[in-house]
């Protein structure tokens, strides 16, 4: 039976809202996703493992230590300073062209300090956030220890998700990015190279940015094309392609037949790898309200037997999937797929 691992601390972060085109709109990314992908594969006769405390030496490979202390104490230190929003948001942004590329500052006031890590405005902090973040990189890390130690899968049900987080700054409803922390520990633990092949419906931007020029983590992404208009909107081309990254944008509308072709291309890609990580974003499925892909639930389970092809040990990471009712079946076909 195929061990998933959970941790009930991931629960711990409530966004509550995004802010969007400077409007409070209700958040996406909620508790429920994680409770409906459990209780289906609970259903489903799958082993649940608990999470298991890691230190942050790996997580400490791929971030920066400045973004991990901030995000630790984030919460505490805004609401301390007593300000009129009930969650952490920015509202200046300390671009590295508005200090000609020397350090920024460190800034006197609170309500500044988001800016020099946050990059968008609807990734929203407040209390819980860090240790529901710091909760989903020990699940992750635990599906890795499974592996290593002998499970050909295993899979980290986890939240919130990461793969848009970058070596040093936050967004995209990430904060840490587990997929990222996942890979370089299993680059670690079993050799590289190890490979990442991300179908969320958005570009894993922040996983392609962390290992550029690496050589050891080969980095693919299947996504709705940022150039019709979807987030991440500056990243996610073919243009940032080289020997150890492919980036296969889809146009919107897209369903079955186009995404698995990339899900095929990008398997090809991830071959010479010695390990595989799954960034499993289920946002790719027709009725989910934040992309236009149009993938069936039978596509999902084709895209794990693709995946599974490889024959590599495999650990997956959950990543988004925002439609509550069709998470938890999406997941599970896919893991299905992928243990034939
Ligand atoms: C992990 C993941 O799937 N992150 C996706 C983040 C992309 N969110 C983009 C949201 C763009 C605007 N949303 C409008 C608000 C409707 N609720
Ligand atoms: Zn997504």
């Amino acid at each position: 039976m195929l061990p998933f691992v959970w941790s009930d601390d991931c629960l711990r972060h409530e966004p509550d809202a995004e802010i969007w085109v400077g409007t409070r709109t209700p958040a996406t990314e909620v508790p429920a996703r994680a409770t409906a992908i459990r209780e289906t594969l609970l259903d489903a006769g799958a082993r649940v493992v608990a999470s298991v405390a890691h230190g942050d030496s790996a997580l400490l490979t791929v971030h920066d230590r400045a973004l991990v202390e901030f995000l630790r104490g984030a919460w505490e230190e805004w609401a301390a300073a007593d300000l009129p929003s009930d969650r952490v948001v920015p509202y200046v942004f300390a671009r590295s062209e508005l200090t000609g590329g020397r350090e920024p500052a460190a800034p006197a006031a609170v309500w500044a300090r988001p800016g020099l890590f946050a990059y968008d405005t609807m990734t929203l902090i407040g209390p819980g956030t860090w240790e529901a973040a710091r909760a989903a990189v020990d699940v992750a890390l635990t599906a890795v220890d499974l592996v290593a130690e002998g499970e050909p899968l295993s899979y980290a049900c986890c939240r919130p998700p990461g793969h848009h987080v970058t070596r040093s700054l936050y967004g995209g409803s990430c904060y840490l990015n587990n997929t990222a922390v996942a890979a370089a520990e299993l680059v670690a633990r079993v050799g590289g190279p190890v490979a990442v092949v991300d179908i969320d419906a958005h570009h894993g931007n922040g996983t392609q940015e962390i290992f550029l020029g690496r050589g050891d983590v080969l980095t693919a992404s299947v996504h709705v094309d940022p150039g019709a208009g979807w987030f991440p909107h500056f990243l996610g081309f073919p243009a940032e392609n080289d020997d150890a990254n492919l980036n296969l944008p889809l146009a919107p509308g897209t369903g079955d037949e186009g995404w698995l072709a990339a899900v095929r291309e990008a398997t090809a890609f991830a071959a010479p790898a010695r390990a595989l990580v799954v960034a499993l974003g289920v946002d790719a499925a027709a009725g989910d309200p934040e992309s236009p892909l149009e993938v069936s639930a039978a596509g999902y389970r084709e895209a794990g037997q693709i995946l599974g092809e490889l024959q590599l040990p495999t650990v997956v990471i959950q990543e988004g999937g925002y439609d509550l009712t069709t998470i938890g079946p999406l997941v599970l076909e896919t893991l299905t797929g992928l243990a034939r």
